[in-house]
């Protein structure tokens, strides 16, 4: 299922998916563009395709064999593993460069959803040796969600291929996402072809203006001989630091063009080593701290420095606490990781280093202590590229460079603390005292459900290699507070661009690079209408998940708000109990209704022992907020 049989040869051309293609166009007819879609219904997407293959562009598929020579795809997603990583000779179609360039980046699995424009790139991925898995979803948001996720969990560059136009702009939000998680994406674009460029054909749009802002670079490859040199110059860009989304489209008459070209040979990224100085500048701050914490954010672990962080806490005893993909960098558990004292941690500390994430919102923008009186923190930021480190709040010390490298520097030239710190105690004693204040409601028996007994029955379900995804408002909160994972990587939420819906391109992707690891995706009833329809996509491509919806029937992190704000809401109701569980159920999973405290256990075991994508849909009580202190503005 899913594999595109027949596409990319000339008998897959003018096929009924071309037609429809125009007949989805023909659903414009009844808002009053009748003209244009008989246009489009007359030349067809199908018609141009057949352009390309009139011109003797792309008519021989099988040479698209002779591309990839030394390929393994199943290596994994190391950089370049089983292929051959000096300079190659690229035969066959534009779509066959492309498939070959993208493979020996380590890509083994092409996110989309199908559109003509784009048809070689599979054509290039069915022939390739062996072929690229091709994973087709239902909304190019999911597909570019499920690059991103990848990228996330195998800390290399994730690709996903959009048709041209509305398949590029529906992919907008999720690109993004990925540019404010500074997560290694590219995103290949169909395009209209050239030759009839300004005339009007189907889906013309130029795309790369649109992309610029939320990308490292997006740009038009016109060249038929350049695809497979862009296409690797988009790999290393996306995955040199800091890292990124990169966009790249290419006309559908070079993609369908026969040609020869020459693959560069494969560049890796140089880690940049510190400035010794900074680094001995921010030893002598922290010699003089008296209450110093550590921030731990996602680009720890996107830069492989997880190692160098766990020992650089341990060795200076510095209390530490972690947020996006930095969490897991000291386990759930570890007697300096004091996440749940954060509140006294951040507002009472002298001085705050923060490494691999934005002082943005999630960290106050970046003004630390100053509680009861106290001075204000100083302020220190570690960042992978010198444009990262902030530069909206006065910092007291900075350092560039590789993360792993910085934290190991900084390990050995600073002093540890002394054993029996005060500050450690004082912090250590917090966290036992918000631990223990939250047994009663992650226990509670109260019906309707509170969410928190959800987590209470999770987390003790869960295995320390989960990987576990977060998509919502209130209910998502909760679980970040009280899922701590036990290993790095193994947390996926939005981030700081907050888009809802990246839910079930996340669990894809987890999926696909845990294959043995239970995948937990925990999504709220209001993010669950942005990609459920996406669970189509998890039975066809036999991806077990299991979703645990924490259905309290509103836009529960509005409408609290709202009333708070206005004494009333409007817009943030939903359906009461809607049974998202028998949607997924109606798309070949299987799922069930939970109402009562005592349900969930059992129900969230079947669904981790069904080994099919399971839909947890628990009725959660309406008139709980999750009890914020910051808005994010
Ligand atoms: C794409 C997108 N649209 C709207 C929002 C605004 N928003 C943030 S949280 C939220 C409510 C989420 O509701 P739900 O998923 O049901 O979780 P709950 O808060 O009820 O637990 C909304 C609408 C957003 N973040 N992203
Ligand atoms: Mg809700």
């Amino acid at each position: 299922m899913g594999t595109p049989d027949g596409m990319g040869t000339p008998d897959g051309m003018g096929t009924p998916d071309g037609m429809g293609q125009a007949h989805d166009t023909g659903q414009a007819h009844d808002t009053g563009q009748a003209h244009d879609t008989g246009q489009a219904h007359d030349t067809g997407q199908a018609h141009d395709t057949g352009q390309a293959h009139d011109t003797g562009q792309g008519n021989d598929t099988g040479q698209a064999h002779g591309i990839g020579q030394g390929h393994d795809m199943g290596q994994g997603h190391d950089m370049g593993q089983g292929h051959d990583t000096g300079e190659q000779l690229l035969s066959g179609h534009g779509g066959a460069h492309a498939v070959a360039a993208a493979g020996r980046h380590g890509v083994t699995t092409i996110f989309t959803l199908s559109g003509g424009h784009v048809f070689p790139v599979y054509d290039g991925a069915v022939n390739a040796k062996p072929p690229m898995r091709l994973l087709d979803v239902r909304h190019e948001q999911t597909a570019v969600f499920a690059a991103e996720g990848t990228a996330k969990l195998t800390r290399a560059p994730g690709l996903a291929v959009l048709t041209a136009g509305p398949g590029v702009t529906n992919g907008v939000s999720a690109i993004a996402t990925a540019h404010f998680n500074s997560s290694p994406v590219v995103v290949l674009g169909g395009r209209a072809p050239d030759y009839r460029w300004g005339a009007g054909s189907l889906q013309e749009l130029d795309h790369p203006p649109l992309l610029a802002p939320i990308t490292k670079r997006a740009w038009t490859e016109h060249a038929a001989a350049g695809i497979g040199a862009a296409v690797d110059e988009a790999f290393v860009l996306a995955g040199a630091p800091h890292r990124g989304p990169v966009f790249l489209d290419i006309p559908m008459d070079a993609l369908f063009s026969e040609t020869t070209a020459q693959l560069p040979a494969l560049r890796k990224p140089q880690p940049a080593s510190p400035d010794p100085g900074a680094i001995a500048q921010v030893a002598g701050l922290l010699s003089e701290a008296e209450r110093p914490v550590l921030v731990l954010g996602s680009d720890v672990w996107l830069g492989g420095a997880e190692e160098a962080a766990r020992q650089a806490a341990q060795t200076l005893a510095l209390p530490v606490i972690t947020n996006g993909q930095g969490r897991g960098v000291l386990p759930a558990g570890h007697e300096l990781l004091v996440t749940r004292a954060r509140s006294l941690a951040l507002g009472a500390a002298d001085l705050v280093i923060v490494v691999g994430t934005p002082l943005d919102f999630r960290l106050g923008y970046g003004e630390f202590g100053g509680k009861n009186g106290a001075e204000r923190a100083r302020v220190v930021h570690i960042a992978d590229a010198a444009d990262q480190v902030a530069a909206h709040c006065p910092l007291a010390g900075s350092a560039v460079g590789d993360l792993a490298a910085v934290l190991r520097d900084l390990m050995d030239a600073a002093a540890p603390r002394k054993p029996g710190d005060p500050w450690l105690a004082r912090l250590a004693e917090a966290v036992i005292g918000a631990m223990a204040a939250d047994r009663t409601l992650l226990a509670s028996d109260a019906s309707p459900v509170h969410p928190m007994r959800i987590y209470g029955e999770l987390t003790r379900i869960l295995d320390d290699d989960a990987v576990v995804i977060g998509d919502g408002g209130d209910f998502v909160s909760y679980a970040g507070k009280y899922v701590e994972p036990k290993r790095p990587g193994g947390w996926l939420d939005p981030g700081p661009y907050g888009c809802l819906g990246t839910g079930l391109g996340y669990a894809i992707a987890a999926r696909l690079a845990r294959p043995d690891a239970q995948v937990a995706l925990l999504l709220g009833d209001g993010a669950a209408g942005f990609s459920l329809m996406d669970a189509d996509t998890l039975v066809r491509h036999r991806l077990p998940v299991v979703m645990i919806c924490g259905n309290n029937g509103i836009w529960g992190l509005e409408k609290h708000p709202m009333q708070m704000i206005y004494g009333y809401d409007v817009a943030a109701d939903l359906q009461p109990q809607c049974r998202y569980d028998e949607v997924v159920r109606a798309l070949g999973g299987a799922g069930a209704l939970v109402t009562e405290p005592g349900e969930i256990g059992p129900a969230l075991r079947r669904a981790f022992d069904s080994g099919v994508p399971y839909l947890v849909n628990v009725a959660t009580d309406p008139g709980i907020a999750y009890p914020r202190s910051t808005t994010g503005i």
